[in-house]
């Protein structure tokens, strides 16, 4: 996936609280292009593998309970400085620690259920982004 690429999910508090067109349109309006977007529920495995990362974490399996609790939209965006971009819109993992205007700030139920994902590097960018959508989906 090339460099001026994320990933982002819309987690399951925020669909289930039909956030999903607001957050979709703050995105949109920040300049980011929507490349691939679907929705999906993931499996309790699915969700642990995406998650591999937390696994020795204490919140590990709420977290994971809490990603296969409904469903989720995992969107690959474009635009220049991406990562980085993305990170800043949508604010601190604790949406009571988010800068005003974020989409955390704005959508969030509690720091576990945050609303929105978005990955942390480039690389892992790409990786997250492959373990949704196909090659074809991302061209
Ligand atoms: P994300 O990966 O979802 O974009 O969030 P992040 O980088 O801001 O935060 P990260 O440290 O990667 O944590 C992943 C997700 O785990 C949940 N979490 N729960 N209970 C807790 O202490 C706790 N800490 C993190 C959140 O859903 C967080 O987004
Ligand atoms: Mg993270």
């Amino acid at each position: 996936m090339p460099t001026n690429r994320t990933f982002t999910m819309i987690k399951p508090d925020a669909v289930a609280d039909g956030f999903t067109g607001p957050i979709i349109q703050q995105i949109e309006a920040a300049g980011f292009k929507i490349i691939a977007l679907k929705k999906v529920q993931l499996s309790s495995e699915e969700a642990g593998k995406f998650y591999a990362v937390h696994a020795e974490r204490p919140f590990f399996q709420s977290l994971c309970d809490y990603m296969c609790s409904g469903a989720i939209i995992p969107l690959v965006l474009e635009k220049e400085n991406a990562v980085e971009d993305f990170r800043q819109l949508i604010g601190a993992t604790n949406p009571a620690q988010a800068a005003e205007g974020t989409i955390r700030k704005q959508f969030a139920r509690s720091l576990e259920s945050n609303a929105i994902h978005g990955s942390d590097s480039d690389e892992n960018a790409a990786i997250e982004g492959a373990f949704f959508f196909t090659e074809k989906e991302l061209a």
